[in-house]
């Protein structure tokens, strides 16, 4: 039997070995390990960097394009204010044009040329107030000299310069359609100028319309519904109006916009306006 003591120095050498073999095997893998790692790193530096001269060229492409934003909303911005700009004046001169020929016909000057068909004095304005009229209204100022504020209409109604405007939906007579306006704080339009004029034919859309003049009073003595003269306010009548054919003492305005006094009786769709109010 061997010795207790050589048989403990064999099983020790053989532990040794055994752990020597593992402590290499973990070296192996830690060696891989590292390996690894290192690899990883150089990759992952690799895409950082990378990363870094993408977001900085990204970084200056944004800076370009915000470069770009701000330079297009003020070119934007200013063709915006060229186009209201020519638009004024382009309306402008319709309502001037319209008011040469208004004046002209009131004067008798105006002769329609040899095959014109009546009322074709304006065919010369209306493919233009059409295209113009159809920018939206700019903000009116309703605060009357205390700063600006909007001037506002009720639902339904439609706003121009600083007047309100309803266009019924059913017909009535003369008489009962300005009741109604009364009813809701207005009367039947009145036309104090070209532009008016323009806004009112384009916005009736080919439908006719009472509008607040009448001589129901005394024949011939055309009277607005607000009181504004006659006389020295522009119209729009149609070649050979008024003629009070059948005893006419109230007035539409006819698909073409111009105006032809008809009977009160008759039933009409209606315009009423009032004043636009400053927004609360
Ligand atoms: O255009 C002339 C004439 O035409 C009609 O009478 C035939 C109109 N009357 C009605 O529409 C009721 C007149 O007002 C117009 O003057
Ligand atoms: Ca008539």
């Amino acid at each position: 039997m061997a010795p207790k003591g050589s048989q403990l120095q064999r099983d020790m050498k053989i532990s040794d070995a055994f752990f020597e073999m593992e402590i290499s095997k973990l070296n192996i893998n830690v060696s891989q390990m590292f390996n690894k790692i290192n690899m990883s790193l150089a990759d992952f530096t690799l895409e950082l960097s990378q990363l870094k001269t993408n977001v900085s060229q990204l970084s200056i492409k944004v800076a370009m394009l915000e470069k770009q934003d701000v330079e297009l909303k003020k070119e934007l911005a200013d063709l915006r204010n060229k186009f209201l700009v020519t638009n004024r004046e382009i309306r402008s001169i319709l309502a001037d044009l319209m008011t040469e020929i208004s004046k002209l016909k009131k004067g008798g000057n105006y002769t329609e040329p040899p095959g014109a068909a009546p009322g074709q004095e304006w065919d010369h304005v209306a493919p233009y107030d059409i295209q113009i009229l159809q920018v939206p209204e700019e903000d009116e100022d309703c605060s009357s000299g205390h700063g600006p504020i909007k001037c506002q209409c009720p639902a339904q109604w439609k706003r121009f310069r600083q007047s309100c405007y309803y266009f019924s939906s059913v017909r009535k007579s003369g008489a009962e359609a300005g009741r109604s306006c009364a009813t809701n704080d207005a009367y039947l339009v009145v036309i104090n100028g070209a532009e008016e004029q323009m806004f009112i034919r384009i916005s009736a859309q080919n439908t006719r319309y009472w509008i607040g003049l009448n001589d129901t009073t005394s024949e011939g003595d055309w009277c607005w519904a607000d009181g504004t003269d006659y006389s020295s306010n522009l119209k729009f009548w149609r070649t050979g109006e008024p003629n009070n054919q059948n005893d006419e003492d109230c007035v539409v305005m006819e698909d073409t916009g111009e105006w032809n006094d008809e009977p009160c009786h008759t039933q009409q769709y209606w315009i009423c306006e009032k004043s636009a109010q400053p927004l609360p």
